[in-house]
């Protein structure tokens, strides 16, 4: 329930509480969202964002307190691993995760500012499209793109979309769209704290897949 989403105060100090609160509640959500609209294009994405905090979840339950935060995971990667490292472990893991989350991120915030469709204003293709656009499409050849291009019309309208964000209650949008506000707050500052630690440590890649 969007109601219940908690953001984290500093990102970068407690990956358990990233991974829990962030990622498990609204990530989740927003993913079951596509899963209960019955789209089948959801599960591929699904599958590979689940697979991202399994990863980084095992990596800091071999040793919480070493690493403690996601920092910490990166810099002890960096060292475990040498040459293979940034393309390797937990370290490759955040690197996608960190892009579908900042998709979501874009997507809710064209979202909460009224960018639509004019002539299609309950749609949230223009938003989703926007989203890919300044996040995901870079790293996706020309086949995956395609790939998105279907699966943007398998997204939901902004009605139905706003509905499953409030857990089935029929909301006013301007109510839903304060919440998602509220919600984008906290969140926005995590990830652009785990871009920049990207950017800051040189463990960004840029290969297309
Ligand atoms: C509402 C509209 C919805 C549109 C959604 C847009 C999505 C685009 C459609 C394309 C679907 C592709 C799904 C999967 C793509 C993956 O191939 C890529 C790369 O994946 C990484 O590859 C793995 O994530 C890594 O996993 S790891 O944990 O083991 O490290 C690793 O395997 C890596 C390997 O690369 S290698 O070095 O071997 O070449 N993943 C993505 O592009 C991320 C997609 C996230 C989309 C999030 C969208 C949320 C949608 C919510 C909508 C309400």
């Amino acid at each position: 329930d969007i109601d219940e989403i908690e953001s984290v105060e500093d990102p970068l100090t407690c990956v358990r509480k990233f991974v829990h609160a962030a990622t498990n509640k609204c990530v989740m959500y927003v993913l079951e969202i596509g899963d209960c609209l019955g789209s089948t294009v959801f599960s591929p994405i699904k599958a590979d964002v689940t697979g991202n905090i399994t990863k980084i979840k095992n990596v800091y339950e071999t040793n919480p307190t070493k690493f403690k935060t996601l920092q910490l995971i990166l810099e002890g990667e960096k060292e475990q691993y040498g040459t293979e490292w940034p393309n390797v472990g937990a370290t490759l893991a955040l690197m996608w995760l960190k892009r579908g989350l900042k998709f979501i991120q874009v997507m809710l915030q064209s979202i909460a500012d009224g960018e639509r469709d004019e002539s299609n204003p309950n749609f949230i293709r223009v938003n989703a499209t926007k989203a890919y656009e300044l996040t995901l499409k870079k790293y996706h050849s020309w086949f995956v793109q395609r790939l998105f291009t279907v699966a943007v019309y398998a997204a939901p309208s902004k009605s139905d979309f706003m509905k499953a964000l409030s857990k089935g209650r029929e909301v006013k949008e301007e109510e839903c769209v304060e919440k998602i506000r509220q919600f984008l707050v906290n969140f926005t500052v995590t990830i652009d704290a785990i871009y920049e630690m990207y950017t800051k440590m040189n463990a960004e890649l840029d290969y297309k897949v």
